[in-house]
């Protein structure tokens, strides 16, 4: 089963939201695994967002994500990664479609709310560096799951 990692930023958390923005992800199927509100400190953004260096907003992006606590996540199912994104919407709120997250809730590109993983390596190097291992709590049987998924393992 595909699994991948959210984050919601310090406005999420900030404007109340959390409630609403885990709501979403759950109530579409996706199974909660792991879940924490942390502080990020500007080491762990700097590696989080290594492939942004160098970008003009970067500086930004990192003051953002270190300006107040953040809720991470690790969701799992069935293309998760796509799902999750998806269910987000586009980078720039103004552009995501109505019904996403970033598309209901945000309006700028600095204060979308939410971040996912972009892909199955991305996730597994997000997973590792938030939650390591033994932290990720993928075993428990939801007994829902019957009526979610086609196939239980
Ligand atoms: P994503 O979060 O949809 O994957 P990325 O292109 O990976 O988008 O960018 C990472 C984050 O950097 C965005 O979610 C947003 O917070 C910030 N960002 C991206 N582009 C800009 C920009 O042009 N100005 C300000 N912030 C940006
Ligand atoms: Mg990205």
């Amino acid at each position: 089963m595909e699994q991948t990692l959210v984050i919601i930023k310090p406005d999420g958390v900030q404007r109340g939201l959390v409630g609403d923005i885990i709501g979403r992800l759950e109530r579409r199927g996706l199974k909660i695994v792991a879940l924490e509100l942390r502080q990020m400190d500007r080491s762990l953004a700097e590696r989080h967002y290594g492939e942004h260096q160098g970008k003009p907003f970067y500086a930004g992006l990192v003051d953002y994500i270190v300006s107040g606590p953040v809720v991470t996540m690790v969701l799992e199912g069935p293309r998760a990664v796509e799902a999750t994104r998806a269910t987000i919407g586009a980078t720039r709120p103004v552009e995501s479609a109505p019904g996403t997250i970033r598309g209901d809730l945000g309006l700028e590109v600095g204060r979308n709310l939410i971040h996912g993983s972009d892909s199955t390596e991305s996730a597994a190097r997000e997973v590792a560096l938030f939650f390591g291992g033994e932290r990720v709590h993928s075993g428990w049987r939801r007994d829902v799951d019957r009526w979610v998924l086609e196939i239980v393992s």
